[in-house]
């Protein structure tokens, strides 16, 4: 009876400006008479959320039905974007919506720019866990997605006076992507105290006692799959105080301001995104966000196994927990709790179940990103926790200690309680002892894991532990939403859009590289695109760039490592050759656009004197006639994701130029090389599969390797150091005030001159600028240069998120795909 009552999607233009305009009128309560952008966005966004909630629900229904293992993916960011762009697209009506939006005298363009970014992550970790989300669902795993449903996600970066100053981004006013389950609340507790005691039959128990409750509020966003019925789910916690009201009695006795204060302490736990990318502080409140997550994920994947009524030893065959880096380690004590405490298991039973069920996926080697946590704010805040640590890190110990028994340093190296002062809780130690298996997320950065910060554990595990899965980018997002016309360019010699579900399909364009018409199509796009990212950097920043120059883009967070403070030296460097040069002479100069855009962490004090600097340097050369449009040099405030869609289709060339070894895999790379930019790299996480995929010759490698890094920083340290001459020149202009106040950015140059160049600015800078000269001249072999950019986006098919997901379900997870119904 229920089925005639269904609703039924919309399938032509008319209904669905029907629906659109139902949504307008009743759910928005807006007059068609002052129908603006904004609700035409919002109406058009209902519409295609009824259509998505229809398939969720089905989906969600068939996977309880078909009860087969489930993959969670934890990850305390999930940087999705927009999302009615990809939601058209993945159910395949954005045909139809455009035409219903153009009959209301809407074009689809605007309308989608209404949408407020999602912004909950940082960086790359954030943006491959929505990748992943992506593949997950287009490939029909039954997956689900656990994170913390900020208030506040990633600030806002505006530039005033040259420098980045913080706003924040209030991104809930309107989100029609997500429903707030009232009816899914969980329970989290704090502090408190451990009582022990003896049961009737001697067992050692453990009460968790005391302390404060808050409360986890499930809201949950469906996530479709492309060109299939699954739609998965994310589910985001948001925090509130358990009671859920304020202190009724503090109120009516006139102390207002504490009456709502335990609400307001709740709510303060899922307030915020830490804005650091790379990079762990060890604040109270971070610590009380990872447990609040875990905790309510744990419990709610727990519930949905035990309806099943199947025993606990079918725990790790039904669900599969992937850690989205060291942030949700504390799923692991907490899992042993639930099991022992609550369930009354014994502990080999509840370490077999647990240790089989996660997975940790490292993202960095860095030693400032590697969480640690200071054992007495552990005790305070997870009494119970710090003692499983404890009980994990003694038996492991134990283990060692007959493993190895002559290695006595062994047992202090990998203990998990490093004996410091303070004494630290070392998370990824945890992560690796707890799980069945750790992956790194490129080749290089895998058996860096391996030799470095895990050496230790591939000898007490044996290497089978330790596994790589390269990094992947969804091309849906990263190609056929960011780059429509040369996905349909694509598509027209593939003989459809079959490659946006299979990228190997990518290898057949290679039969085109000869085709004049491809070619000449293939650059008119190239070009469009750029011509639309001049127009956003005109808008943004009043500067008028010619889109014939060569664009050169650089993206991503601000970060040392990441050494956008080489770019904008070479960017100097440039600049002075050119000055010094004869109007003859400078005819020859290839123009080049210089592209930076990227957030700093608030506090990271060098990131933001980058930023400056770069500012400064546009604010001379942009305006010196000497120079003209030979160069520019532009920083695009707020990069976010929708800019990123933007920016990407549009370079010629793109920096990925960390110090060889510091760059996990970087998956900016990837986006550029599929939308036919070619790419300056180091040897440097997977910048080295994709140059082993498209071939040496097109991609422009420089710098030393990883393998030598730490001898140059020794040498460096031990005064075996010589500043490169024409890097020293650039200094001497950076001194003499050429681009303001020298002393604003003497931490900067000191840091390379006298501070021993950790991040080898100075010994790779010689090989940078000759390969910038490389590029010119290759950019001016316009013939050659396509070839290698069709030749390249021919090559790119490994680099699908879609390969990664498989290859985790196959090695990782041991979960298959359920077939929509
Ligand atoms: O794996 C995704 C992404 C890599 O592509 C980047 O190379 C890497 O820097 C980034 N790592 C982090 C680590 N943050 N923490 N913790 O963001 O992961």
């Amino acid at each position: 009876a229920w089925k005639k009552f269904a609703p039924k999607p919309f399938q032509t233009a008319e209904e669905f400006e029907r629906e659109a305009i139902r949504h307008i009128e009743t759910t928005l309560a807006r007059s068609l008479y002052n129908c603006d952008e904004f609700a035409t966005y919002a109406g058009t966004a209902l519409a295609f959320r009824d259509r998505l909630i229809i398939d969720w629900n089905t989906t969600q229904q068939n996977h309880t039905f078909k009860d087969q293992k489930r993959v969670y993916y934890l990850s305390l960011e999930f940087l999705m974007g927009r999302t009615l762009d990809n939601a058209m697209l993945n159910v395949g009506l954005k045909n139809i919506a455009k035409e219903g939006l153009e009959s209301l005298g809407f074009r689809m363009e605007d309308i989608v720019a209404q949408e407020h970014d999602a912004a909950l992550g940082n960086g790359g970790l954030g943006r491959l866990a929505a990748c992943f989300l992506d593949s997950l669902a287009s490939l029909n795993y039954p997956a689900w997605g656990y994170g913390l449903r900020y208030r506040y996600g990633i600030f806002k970066q505006e530039i005033v006076d040259g420098y980045q100053v913080e706003v924040p981004d209030y991104w809930l006013d309107f989100n029609p992507w997500e429903f707030a389950r009232h009816d899914i609340k969980v329970d989290v507790q704090f502090y408190g105290s451990v009582r022990k005691y003896q049961d009737d039959d001697g067992k050692s128990i453990s009460v968790w006692e005391g302390g404060e409750i808050v409360q986890a509020l499930a809201f949950d966003v469906p996530i479709p799959g492309y060109q299939t019925a699954t739609t998965n789910n994310l589910r985001l916690w948001g925090s509130k105080a358990a009671s859920g009201e304020f202190d009724f009695q503090k109120f009516n006795s006139g102390d207002y301001e504490s009456s709502v204060a335990d609400q307001q302490r709740a709510e303060t736990i899922s307030a915020v995104l830490y804005p650091n990318d790379n990079l762990e502080r060890g604040k109270e409140l971070r610590l009380k966000q990872q447990y609040f997550w875990c905790a309510a994920s744990l419990y709610d994947i727990v519930r949905r196994f035990k309806k099943t009524h199947r025993s606990w030893t079918e725990f790790p065959n039904q669900v599969a927990i992937q850690l989205n880096d060291t942030h949700p380690t504390l799923a692991i004590p907490e899992l042993i709790r639930i099991l022992i405490d609550l369930e009354g298991l014994d502990w080999d039973q509840a370490w077999d179940i647990t240790s089989k069920t996660f997975g940790y996926t490292n993202h960095t080697v860095l030693p400032e990103a590697l969480e640690k946590w200071s054992v007495p704010l552990m005790q305070h805040l997870l009494p119970r926790h710090l003692q499983i640590i404890y009980d994990i890190n003694l038996q492991f110990l134990q283990y060692v200690e007959r493993t190895f028994p002559k290695d006595r340093d062994m047992l202090s190296r990998v203990s998990v309680i490093e004996e410091s002062n303070p004494k630290m809780v070392r998370m990824a130690y945890i992560a690796v002892i707890g799980s069945h298996k750790v992956n790194g997320v490129a080749e290089l950065h895998s058996d860096l894991i391996k030799t470095t910060i895990f050496k230790d554990f591939v000898a007490i595990f044996g290497p089978d532990k330790f596994t790589n899965v390269t990094n992947g980018i969804t091309p849906r997002r990263w190609l056929h939403q960011a780059n429509p016309r040369l996905s349909e360019l694509i598509a027209s010699k593939l003989g459809g859009y079959d490659f946006l579900k299979d990228l190997t399909m990518l290898h057949k364009l290679e039969a085109y590289v000869d085709d004049a018409a491809f070619r000449k199509e293939f650059q008119e796009i190239k070009y469009a695109n750029k011509v639309r990212l001049a127009k956003l950097i005109k808008d943004s920043t009043g500067v008028s760039v010619n889109p014939a120059s060569l664009f050169d883009i650089q993206v991503k967070r601000i970060h040392e490592y990441k050494r956008q403070q080489l770019n904008i030296f070479g960017c100097i460097h440039r600049y002075l050759q050119i000055k010094a040069m004869t109007p003859a002479a400078r005819k020859k100069v290839m123009p080049r656009v210089h592209i930076f855009g990227g957030k700093a962490a608030p506090g990271y004090w060098m990131a933001k004197t980058v930023i400056h600097l770069i500012n400064q340097v546009g604010k001379v050369i942009n305006s010196d006639p000497d120079v003209g449009d030979l160069m520019k040099v532009i920083f695009l405030e707020d990069y976010n994701v929708s800019k990123a869609e933007l920016i990407v289709p549009a370079s010629d060339i793109s920096e990925h130029i960390s110090t060889a070894g510091t760059e996990a895999s970087g998956t900016s790379n990837m986006k550029f090389v599929l939308n036919g930019g070619l790419i300056i790299g180091t040897c440097d996480g997977a910048n080295i599969e994709i140059t082993r995929e498209i071939g040496e010759a097109n991609i422009f490698l420089f710098g030393n390797l990883a393998e030598d890094v730490e001898d140059l920083r020794h040498a460096h340290l031990y005064g075996r150091y010589q500043l490169d001459p024409a890097l020293a020149t650039v200094f001497d202009a950076i001194k003499h005030g050429t681009f303001g106040d020298a002393s604003s950015f003497s931490a900067l140059v000191n840091g390379i001159v006298d501070h021993g160049d950790y991040y080898l600015v100075s010994d790779d800078f010689a090989s940078y600028c000759k390969t910038q000269e490389l590029i010119d001249e290759g950019y001016r072999n316009q013939e050659e240069w396509v070839t290698r950019a069709i030749t390249s986006v021919a090559r790119m098919g490994f680099f699908s998120s879609d390969r990664c997901i498989d290859e985790y379900a196959e090695m990782i997870w041991n979960v298959e795909p359920v077939v929509p119904e």
